[in-house]
């Protein structure tokens, strides 16, 4: 049945226009290389649009004359590429390789204009790639005023995104687990989707957002998935093919059990001789057909994965053998601190779920090889749009981590809220963990901590993982505004101190070009709007202060305030007539502020100092408590809840005015006002649900007399 939309894939944050400045332009692009085959290809096909030129000179061409002189008007050279126009010359031994002692490094760039030149220069291929997508960031501006040299290098050298696709339909979970795009664009129904032309569109999207990796596969690994490893490795291939021109690596998640699983060994215990020799030559297979494959993804012992612990090894004894049989050939692997006992008695208070992580994983600080990756998610639970950053980022020094943030909107509104999460994780990297002026969260997970980082191999980092939100949706991503959460991801994984609402802006620019007529500046301002506030208006709207989980269970959309209170998953608000919230101190309650280093641990003890904002995280409180916001708890949740629904209000007015205007393609905006109808709806449904809950349990009237059911 016709949707009475368009068929083509919107062209997300690299629409043609984007390349219009580069594309109108002369270019020569110095140097030799598969990904600077991409450079020169992309400025070509802009140019092919826009009437520029480009001139590809390999470095082995270094001898012909003039070619290299011009003139031109913008140069991507690779260090050691040979002769260069006279002024790009100049720029380059003032910029380029040997200006610095350890250089620009794998995937770094300099940029500088000067005489009415732009200059790119890299050491490697990958840094032209990454330069010629900033190029494209700066539009006009690249060919404008004199720009200053200067150099840009990822924070972060491994910045993935994990795809929770999966190979079989999985009865519950579907072709996407928590995928909120439609299906996937790697996998469908036990087979490969054989869409190349999308899965090459997307490598260039990562890439142009600053991503260098991704797993095809969801963690939890069943049926075909496990075989992805062994018979069924060329559809792995496949897609490392396409993505590998946009310097994109492609990673696995595998199934711990696989060689028990796959009927091959009667155990997978890690220890066994056997069971290593059969991961070893799993992993050699692997690199004889993925040469730059970059490695293993594991969830073990995790909500029913299996894992070493069922043969009473650690995880560390897990991860290192398949670090070990990754290690001749350079790989990784990604072993997920997501660790919790999921059969949990609800009757069982000393049991905390949010203290699971570093009670498994931080007594093994120290005991994993040098290619593992500890990913451990942002928060303590589980993505909740309020939480605590995870102590073990702050407490396992001898270990590489990463941290994981989830796109895929699972507890934020499953892409039919608008919810933009990069002020969300901006908030995370930046945190310091021993407080103001020490090491934030971005420093430790790039290495580049100082003394708090120990000396066992975690001075490499872990990088950031951000779980895929994207589908096959002709959006990519469900909802159009929610692509800006993966292009914010990538962004701040190569520069966490960007603004996050920077960032923002930047994502509109390229995305969203303004009809000749219309009003740019009431589009950029009306899509700012919309976006930069949305994560706390959702937090608003949904569980207050903190608490988190008053999800429907299962599917985890809408209001189900005591959904989970009786339920074996750990993630109770205990709410009663008197109060709510849970008790995390280590006076009275499960300890788990006592996990943080100082200031932390203290501040979160006490309710003088504990943040408004995860009051209820830490603490049980009367519902009269007052807030250092000055208002009680239980005025906060009403005033919050109303005020969350007013702002969704306001958002479906200034994109109805957007549409008056027609500012955007009408495809588009048809389907960013049915979202923003749920979203309205389930606002109020939240607000109704969780105002009411409170009023009858606490018994106190609302102070401004609203209503309330
Ligand atoms: C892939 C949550 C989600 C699961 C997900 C899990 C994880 O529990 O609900 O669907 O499984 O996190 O991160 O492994």
């Amino acid at each position: 049945m016709s949707t009475g939309e368009p068929t083509r894939t919107h062209p997300a944050w690299l629409p043609v226009e984007a390349f219009r400045a580069i594309g109108s332009r002369r270019t020569l692009v110095r140097g030799t290389g598969a990904l600077v085959d991409t450079v020169r290809d992309e400025v070509a096909g802009a140019c092919a649009r826009f009437g520029g030129t480009v001139t590809h000179l390999p470095a082995e061409q270094r001898q012909r004359t003039g070619e290299h002189d011009g003139p031109y008007d913008l140069v991507f050279a690779l260090g050691t590429a040979g002769p260069l126009p006279a002024g790009a010359a100049a720029l380059a031994a003032e910029i380029g390789p040997g200006s610095e002692p350890d250089g620009l490094g794998p995937e770094g760039f300099a940029v500088a204009r000067r005489d009415g030149v732009s200059v790119v220069l890299a050491d490697e291929p990958a840094g032209l790639l990454h330069g010629l997508f900033h190029v494209v960031r700066l539009g006009a501006a690249a060919f404008g005023a004199d720009i200053a040299v200067r150099r840009h290098r990822p924070a972060m050298r491994l910045r993935l995104v994990s795809h929770w696709d999966n190979v079989d339909v999985h009865p519950v979970m579907g072709q996407v687990e928590r995928g909120y795009a439609g299906g996937s664009i790697f996998w469908r129904d036990g087979a490969p989707r054989r869409d190349p032309d999308r899965v090459r569109d997307y490598a260039r999207l990562l890439a142009a957002c600053g991503m260098n990796a991704l797993t095809v596969n969801n963690v939890n690994v069943h049926g075909t998935a496990t075989r992805l490893l062994t018979d069924r490795l060329d559809d792995v291939a496949a897609i490392a093919d396409l993505v590998r021109p946009y310097g994109i690596r492609v990673h696995l998640s595998v199934n711990f059990a696989a060689p028990f699983v796959l009927g091959e060994l009667p155990s997978a215990d890690p220890l066994d001789d056997d069971v290593r020799a059969w991961w070893c030559k799993a992993a050699a297979q692997v690199y004889e057909r993925i040469p730059d494959f970059g490695g293993f993804m594991v969830k073990a012992d995790s909500e029913g994965q299996p894992g070493p612990a069922r043969y009473g090894r650690s995880h560390a004894d897990g991860a290192n053998m398949l670090a070990d049989a990754l290690a001749p050939f350079g790989g990784i692997v990604h072993w997920r601190a997501f660790v919790y006992n999921h059969r949990q008695d609800w009757r069982d208070r000393s049991t905390d779920r949010a203290r699971a992580a570093y009670d498994h994983f931080t007594p093994l600080d120290g005991r994993f090889r040098e290619n593992v990756v500890l990913q451990v998610k942002h928060g303590p639970m589980d993505f909740q749009v309020r939480e605590p950053v995870s102590p073990v980022l702050a407490a396992m020094p001898n270990t590489r981590l990463a941290v994981e943030f989830q796109a895929t909107q699972e507890y934020t509104g499953q892409q039919r809220h608008v919810c933009y999460l990069g002020p969300c994780w901006s908030e995370v990297l930046r945190f310091a963990p021993w407080g103001p002026g020490g090491p934030t969260v971005a420093s430790v997970v790039a290495g580049s901590a100082g003394d708090g980082a120990g000396d066992g191999g975690a001075s490499a980092g872990g990088g950031l993982v951000v779980v895929s939100n994207v589908g096959d949706d002709r959006y990519w991503t469900g909802h159009p505004f929610a692509q800006a959460n993966l292009y914010v991801a990538g962004r701040l994984a190569w520069a966490p101190d960007l603004d996050p609402l920077a960032v923002l802006d930047e994502w509109i620019e390229l995305t969203f070009t303004p009809s000749a007529t219309g009003d740019p500046e009431l589009l950029r301002g009306t899509l700012h709007a919309l976006l930069d506030d949305s994560w706390r208006t959702y937090e608003r709207y949904t569980a207050p202060l903190g608490v988190g989980f008053m999800v429907a269970p299962g599917d985890h959309y809408g209001p189900d305030v005591d959904g989970y209170e009786y339920s074996r998953w750990g993630t109770y608000h205990f709410a009663d007539r008197y109060g709510v919230g849970v008790d995390r101190t280590r006076a009275t309650g499960t300890g788990f502020t006592g996990q943080y280093p100082q200031p932390w641990a203290d501040r979160y003890e006490f309710l003088e100092t504990c943040p408004d904002e995860l009051l209820l995280f830490f603490h049980h409180v009367p519902y009269q408590h007052v807030l250092h916001s000055g208002s009680t708890v239980i005025q906060h949740v009403y005033d919050t809840r109303f005020a969350g629904v007013e702002q969704v209000v306001e958002m479906v007015r200034r994109w109805q005015r957007i549409g008056t205007a027609g500012l955007v393609d009408p495809a588009l905006h048809a389907r960013v006002t049915e979202r923003l109808a749920e979203q309205l709806r389930s606002a109020e449904e939240w607000r109704d649900k969780v105002n009411t809950y409170f009023l009858r349990k606490s018994g106190v009237p609302d102070a401004h007399g609203r209503r309330i059911y």
